[in-house]
């Protein structure tokens, strides 16, 4: 199995975890300290094991000095045969991205990204110049499984250096990418290699680590996904990957704008916005794992899922233990983390997934609007207009007003929300894309249309006998209202009152009556 090390017969199905790498010292040391302590002692793995194995002369290079990694394996982790998609995993699903192939060399996984510009497309109607891996932002998922032995060359096709750091995965210093610290930058025109052993499972991430502001502000991200080796329970039937992001483009820009550091008006799940994503479809019963890692400039994302409560299962730190996780409807996703969540499809529908900060459910135009709501602008249009012709003031009654139908937007930009629904328009952009679950499917690649809601359970407008049945007047009038009392204010303690209450006496009534 896993590890040579297991002193603990309990442990006879190992994973390989962080823990193990930990333990793998640790077992060593106490082994010698009961030793020092006591004549007799339970079997204690053999010391001698723990040390490093000795660089082992590697056939496919000339000597250790072209593959300094191998050295650095910790022990009882020397690499397993390639796992298999279908066999030893089930392959992710990538929504309007995909994964990147492999070759197999001596049983190594060989993988090859090439960083350079790229033509993206957020959403019909808006380009924008980025920079991403092999012809798309952001780059495609890595998937691995634990032990497999990965070797990645990294070709820099971009006018500047650049790196790659492999956010979370334990590997040799010198593999970690951090340009100037654990390596020199990748310059334009060379490739490097990276090369470790998978000694975890999880999801994680990777991303330039070379002027972060620029090369990340515009693309240079993607997924990683370590499978385990040794699954604990059933393996997902639907295991979706979402990489989310922010982006500053203004209106009839053609790069997005690495400096922005508030003003993001571009928000993405694999870097496309509403109505541009691909929705997760699933077939009722399936289990669902989501794995969500979040490399956005300057913004924490709740991700909301509407219809379901799922548990926290991952983070990019590792699994969760049974015990330790707990349910949510909305799972945060720091800048520079991961989270994975699972449930089951059991709640056929639409439903709804987005961020839940309301301003990152829009798209361009939202800039420096005035807040007109509740102002009558019809008046204002006609005059601007005279200037203007296609002058229209904005969000009279919000910004739902403000959608697909019928405003003209500038060239290469998109509404700041909406797309035509199933029931009406959907006054959403942005960070935003549905959960497709359905009772039958002929397969997971076709997106099957907008749910169709069994008999009697559509919200719609109340019939007239309805609102006779429940004495309820459709003019609002029989429904309960907030008293005074109710919605008073209280006036604050006077604070002096806690320390010293002779002053208090003396300030009494001092804020009674006088609030604002
Ligand atoms: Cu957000």
């Amino acid at each position: 199995m896993s590890t040579k090390i297991t002193a603990d017969a309990g442990h006879t199905q190992r994973t390989l975890t962080r823990r193990d790498v930990l333990a793998t010292s640790a077992l060593a040391g106490s082994a010698m300290l009961l030793a020092g302590r006591a004549g007799a002692q339970p079997p204690q793995p053999d010391p001698n094991q723990s040390e490093p194995a000795p660089p082992q002369p590697d056939k496919d290079f000339k000597s250790k000095e072209d593959n300094p990694a191998r050295e650095n394996v910790p022990p009882g982790h020397e690499h397993f045969p390639p796992g298999e998609p279908g066999k030893d995993y089930t392959p992710v699903v990538v929504p309007n991205g995909w994964t990147l192939p492999y070759k197999v060399v001596d049983g190594v996984k060989v993988f090859h990204l090439v960083a350079e510009e790229v033509e993206h497309e957020f959403a019909p109607g808006l380009k924008a110049t980025c920079w991403g891996y092999n012809g798309g932002v952001h780059g495609p998922v890595i998937e691995v499984v634990e032990g497999d032995r990965v070797r990645i060359f990294v070709t820099n096709k971009l006018t500047a250096p650049t790196t790659i750091h492999w956010h979370g995965v334990l590997l040799p210093s010198g593999m970690d990418g951090v340009g100037g610290l654990s390596q020199k930058a990748i310059l334009p025109g060379e490739t490097f290699m990276y090369e470790f052993t998978l000694v975890q499972h999880g999801t994680l991430m990777y991303h330039s680590h070379h002027d972060e502001m620029t090369q990340m502000g515009l693309g240079l991200t993607g997924m990683f996904v370590i499978h385990p080796r040794n699954p604990k329970g059933p393996r997902p039937d639907r295991d979706f990957v979402l990489l989310l992001h922010e982006w500053k483009i203004d209106v009839g820009a053609k790069r997005p704008d690495p400096n922005e550091m508030t003003d993001f008006n571009i928000l993405t799940f694999n870097a496309k916005a509403f109505p541009g994503t691909q929705p997760l479809i699933a077939k009722r019963g399936d289990r669902i794992r989501i794995r969500i890692g979040n490399l956005s400039a300057m913004s924490h994302h709740p991700i909301h899922l509407h219809g379901y409560y799922f548990m926290i299962t991952e983070t990019d730190g590792g699994t969760i233990p049974d015990a330790g996780q707990w349910p949510e409807t909305t799972v945060l996703l720091p800048v520079g983390s991961t989270r994975t969540v699972e449930f089951t499809a059991d709640n056929p529908g639409d439903w709804a997934m987005h961020c839940h900060m309301t301003h990152h459910l829009m798209n361009q135009m939202g800039e420096g609007l005035p807040n007109m709501i509740g102002v009558d602008t019809r008046g204002l249009d006609k005059q601007v207009r005279n200037l203007l012709p296609d002058y229209m003031a904005m969000g009279q009654t919000g910004m739902g007003d403000m959608g697909t139908m019928g405003m003209k937007v500038p060239d290469n930009s998109i509404p700041m929300l909406g797309a035509i629904g199933p029931k009406d328009e959907i006054t959403m952009g942005g960070m935003f894309t549905i959960l497709k679950v359905r009772e039958t499917l002929s397969n997971y690649d076709e997106d099957p249309g907008w749910y169709a809601d069994p008999p009697g359970t559509l919200a719609s407008l109340a019939a007239a006998e309805a609102l006779r049945q429940n004495s309820v007047a459709n003019d609002g009038s029989t429904a309960p209202r907030a008293t005074a009392e109710a919605m008073r204010s209280w006036p604050q303690a006077d604070p002096g009152r806690l320390h010293t209450p002779s002053e208090s006496h003396r300030n009494h009534g001092s804020h009674d009556g006088g609030g604002r």
